[in-house]
């Protein structure tokens, strides 16, 4: 049996880059595959243009009222896919700006069959980061550091966006228990994979800075990274 593939991306004003992105992933020809885009009402009309390319290619558009955060948007799209009719096996997330590449499914897809969550990890040997500025280096490497330290957790990438769940992963995560707006995100679902025993591989990646729209990373979002590992590590 094939297996069906859903590839979650969040969008927020990402109007030039998610048509490129979509045509890339569905160049690939992975059979079975779907998408689920993730909109926050963005004011540069990502939204309208998701609609248009669901009329070309197999997606399904969430429209959010306004920016509600990664985290959310993250548990939408995968409480879509999980209550879906034809549920997938392998629910894929990536960023909607091009930092990922989508050359890199078929790799994930592939680690996939032998672990039940894949890491896209810039930090492993083969991995990269390209077009970072010395400031965002510094605070990724740092945010990795702190939370591997912290949470006791033996992944290189902790808090990067690409990344392959096996279905029961995400059935059994809680996704209403979990907590964070931003980032955080990433290391949450990860730590309580990993406290749930399931087994966790990395891939490498080069991750790019986009060349198109803004990223939304701000202080808000790193300081709730910092409290929210504390309370993680405590609610073991
Ligand atoms: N729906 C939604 N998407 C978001 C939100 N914040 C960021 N994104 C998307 O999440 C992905 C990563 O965000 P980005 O700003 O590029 O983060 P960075 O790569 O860490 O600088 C992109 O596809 C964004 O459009 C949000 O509040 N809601
Ligand atoms: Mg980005």
């Amino acid at each position: 049996m094939v297996a069906k593939i859903t590839v979650i991306t969040p969008t927020y004003n990402e109007a030039r880059n998610l048509p490129i992105l979509v045509e890339k992933i569905f160049a690939l020809k992975i059979p079975n595959l779907a998408m689920i885009v993730v909109d926050d009402n963005s004011p540069d009309g990502t939204g309208a243009i998701a609609e248009e390319l669901a009329k070309k290619y197999a997606i399904k558009v969430i429209h959010r009222v306004g920016k509600l955060g990664l985290g959310t948007a993250y548990v939408s799209a995968f409480k879509m896919a999980l209550s879906a009719a034809d549920k997938p096996d392998f629910i894929i997330q990536m960023d909607a700006d091009l930092s990922h590449d989508p050359a890199v499914i078929p790799k994930l897809l592939e680690k996939a069959e032998s672990c039940d969550l894949v890491l896209g990890s810039r930090y492993i040997a083969s991995g990269h980061t390209e077009n970072w500025d010395p400031l965002r280096k510094l605070v990724s490497r740092f945010g990795n550091f702190y939370a591997r330290l912290v949470l006791g957790l033996p992944y290189r990438d902790l808090t990067g966006g690409f990344k392959c769940f096996r279905r029961a992963v995400l059935e059994n995560l809680n996704l209403d228990s979990l907590s964070s707006v931003g980032y955080n995100f990433q290391i949450e679902t990860t730590c309580r994979a990993h406290q749930k025993g399931y087994k966790i591989c990395e891939v490498p990646i080069t991750f790019t800075e986009r060349r198109s729209g803004k990223s939304k990373f701000n202080l808000k979002i790193m300081l709730e990274s910092f409290w929210k590992i504390l309370l993680l590590r405590w609610r073991r």
